[in-house]
């Protein structure tokens, strides 16, 4: 990339050691790095801008610099003030951390190696959500974390807690979320003899996480932990990881014993602990190089000029856009642009609800279960602006086949997804919020008429046709749901129906695992939901298979006593299994039929919540909006037919105009 060294006084006062950090705005073009005379004063340009600085300790420098994404370079220097006079113990700064962050509720399950920081948490005002599972421990932190936007705490102890907790890790990676798993390793002196309970914590979270620590000092734990928070908040947020050995969480700290905020990230980076991940692909081998035409910068107001140009040419135009969206905050600024340019919008998963779902703006979820006219919308336009997308494959179909009649601007905050997987005409590393503004302000109010009358046809044409006991259940729950409800699923044919059913009006309403596509997320997703905003009524719509993957957080769940319902399609079947192997198998059903149904309305009793099981065609509009219209937990065991599919579906590999269709 061409990144350039300056030397960086990170305290303002002269060091002992000090750090090179070479520093590069991600917001620039990779080819034209900031200089030094840029980053002092860096706040209005660079807070909220990720940073890509390469930090390498001096011993290093030559041979290996590490990556790392900051929100600014004052993360290097946030550690918080100590009282000289009053020691804090290792866990009592965790504490202290969690609690200066306004952190209300944390969550996870404790173990011989983190019980001094459980035994610390007695003493505060931070909830402590005890979960039963530590996967269900990372997914209510998700939930908490998706709701919000902030990133949330989870906790796990040493070997089988950690382990656990990789699966929502690599969820929360793979879908940006921003957490903060504090983690307990054996004591130090323990490390490397195969102790009990001890695995090698930041090797298994590193290719899952942003960035994996390991905290081998109490003055490395004071300076790592505020910078986890930067790091999973800041820029593309994502999870972090401190490992914290036990004997760290018993040291006590003083203001004169610490480090300089660099040594500490020295420490971890010298160790080969601190290796930051965020610069990581999830596969090193199919790492491209970006096919852009033209990179433009985002601080330059000829860049908006530019492509509000294109917009104002172009005679279809169309806004494609994803996650992005709701995590910048950019929703308002997304629709004033739709608006006064008269831009359709079509969506990935998981840009649903960012944009109103009733709309007649809104053309849908577009890709592999999107409906067909979004798919034929989406060819025919002719200039395509993906904002906070990242051209997944279940949203592209055949990537070589996708948008083939247009010119492409994608602006994401993430250099990486830029031209990853699509070749583009112009990319822009901008955070969404800031973009879309930025066109706001340069393109003049446009129409298009003749596009308009062209989608009117292409809906009339190629309409989404939902039919079949599961739809008719989610037509009856998008009737009764506020606007506001949050809705969480797990994955299958489920996940898929609740997205075509209902119409996402408001962002981070509809919580779901994309990237991983994890089954098991939505119970725990949902507890978080309903912890972070207890006013919502929440739903998880699950599927039998799903739903039994992290069952046991319905005890969670009836502790709590939260308004969350879970519906549970219930067919018998590993549903979306059962499909491909329908129609891509020859029909081969190999283990995706239950041999025994579980009545999950008995289980959940059992567990000391209301429920009730009912068919299908027992469904009615009043019937579940009186069930859910009650406070507390609930739920609802749906049986479904077997035998349905969830249409229309783009064959892996296929392009997006290769449907298979629903019979109409
Ligand atoms: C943890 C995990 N294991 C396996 C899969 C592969 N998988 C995707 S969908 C699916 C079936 C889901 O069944 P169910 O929850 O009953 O939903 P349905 O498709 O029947 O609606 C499976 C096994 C997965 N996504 N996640
Ligand atoms: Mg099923």
């Amino acid at each position: 990339m061409g990144l350039r060294r300056v030397r960086l006084s990170l305290s303002g006062r002269p060091r002992k050691t000090s750090q090179i950090v070479t520093l590069t705005p991600i917001t620039a073009s990779p080819a034209r790095p900031h200089s030094r005379a840029a980053l002092p004063d860096a706040d209005p340009s660079m807070r909220g801008a990720a940073l890509l600085a390469s930090i390498v300790a001096p011993a290093r420098a030559e041979t290996r610099p590490e990556l790392i994404l900051l929100q600014s370079p004052c993360a290097l220097a946030t550690a918080p003030e100590l009282t000289p006079a009053l020691p804090l113990t290792g866990a009592e700064f965790v504490v202290r951390e969690i609690e200066r962050r306004g952190i209300e509720v944390i969550v996870g399950i404790p173990g011989g190696a983190i019980l001094p920081l459980y035994d610390a948490l007695q003493a505060s005002r931070v909830r402590h959500v005890l979960a039963r599972h530590e996967q269900g421990a990372g997914f209510i932190a998700q939930g908490m974390a998706r709701a919000t936007g902030k990133a949330a705490v989870c906790l796990a102890t040493s070997g089988p807690g950690v382990t656990n907790l990789i699966t929502a890790l690599a969820d929360a990676r793979a879908d940006s979320v921003p957490l903060v798993a504090i983690t307990a390793q054996v004591p130090r002196a323990l490390i490397g003899t195969d102790a009990f309970q001890e695995v090698d914590t930041v090797a298994l979270a590193r290719p899952v996480t942003k960035q994996a620590f390991f905290a081998d000092s109490i003055e490395a734990l004071v300076r790592l932990l505020p910078l986890a928070f930067e790091l999973a908040e800041g820029g593309r947020p994502g999870p972090v990881l401190i490992d914290i050995p036990k004997d760290v969480f018993k040291e006590h700290v003083f203001q004169q014993d610490l480090g300089h905020a660099g040594d500490a990230q020295t420490h971890g980076l010298e160790r080969g602990t601190g290796t930051p991940t965020s610069e990581a692909p999830l596969v090193p081998v199919l790492r491209r190089p970006a096919q852009v035409t033209t990179w433009l910068d985002a601080e330059r107001q000829a860049t908006w000029a530019e492509l509000a140009a294109a917009i104002e040419q172009s005679e279809r135009p169309l806004l494609y856009i994803g996650g992005g969206i709701h995590m910048s905050g950019a929703a308002g600024a997304l629709f004033a642009l739709a608006c006064r340019a008269d831009l359709p919008v079509v969506s990935s998963l998981h840009g649903l609800g960012s944009f109103p779902g009733d709309d007649p703006r809104f053309l849908g979820m577009l890709g592999m279960h999107g409906a067909p006219y979004t798919n034929h919308a989406t060819e025919e336009a002719d200039l395509v602006i993906a904002v906070g997308a990242r051209f997944d494959d279940r949203a592209t179909g055949d990537p070589a086949k996708f948008c083939r009649n247009a010119r492409i601007a994608h602006i994401d905050i993430d250099a990486r997804e830029i031209g990853k997987i699509k070749p583009v005409a112009w990319g822009v590393v901008c955070d969404a919020g800031r973009a879309l503004s930025a066109l706001l302000e340069h393109v003049s109010p446009t129409t298009h008429p003749g596009w308009r009358e062209r989608l009117l046809v292409l809906r009339a044409r190629h309409p989404l046709s939902l039919s079949g006991g599961a739809c008719e259940v989610l037509g009856h729950l998008g009737a009764v749901i506020a606007p506001d409800t949050i809705v969480t699923t797990d994955v299958g044919q489920h996940q898929m129906w609740t997205v075509q059913c209902l119409r996402f009006q408001q962002a981070r309403t509809l919580l779901t695992s994309g990237g991983l596509g994890t089954m098991g997320f939505g119970l725990p997703a949902a507890i978080g939901a309903a912890l972070a905003r207890p006013e919502a009524r929440v739903v998880c719509v699950s599927g039998d298979g799903s739903i039994a993957m992290n069952l046991q957080e319905l005890a969670t769940l009836a502790e709590l006593g939260s308004n969350v319902a879970v519906l549970v399609l219930n067919n018998g079947q590993l549903g979306l299994v059962r499909q491909q192997q329908q129609l891509f198998y020859g029909q081969r059903f190999s283990a995706s039929h239950f041999q025994q149904s579980t009545d999950f309305a008995a289980v959940a009793r059992a567990f000391g919540i209301r429920a009730h099981a009912v068919d299908a065609t027992d469904v009615t509009r009043e019937r579940l909006g009186a069930w859910l219209a009650e406070a507390g937990p609930c739920l609802i065991d749906v049986r479904v037919a077997g035998d349905e599919n969830v249409l229309p579906m783009v064959p892996p590999g296929a392009s997006n105009l290769e449907m298979i269709l629903a019979e109409c």
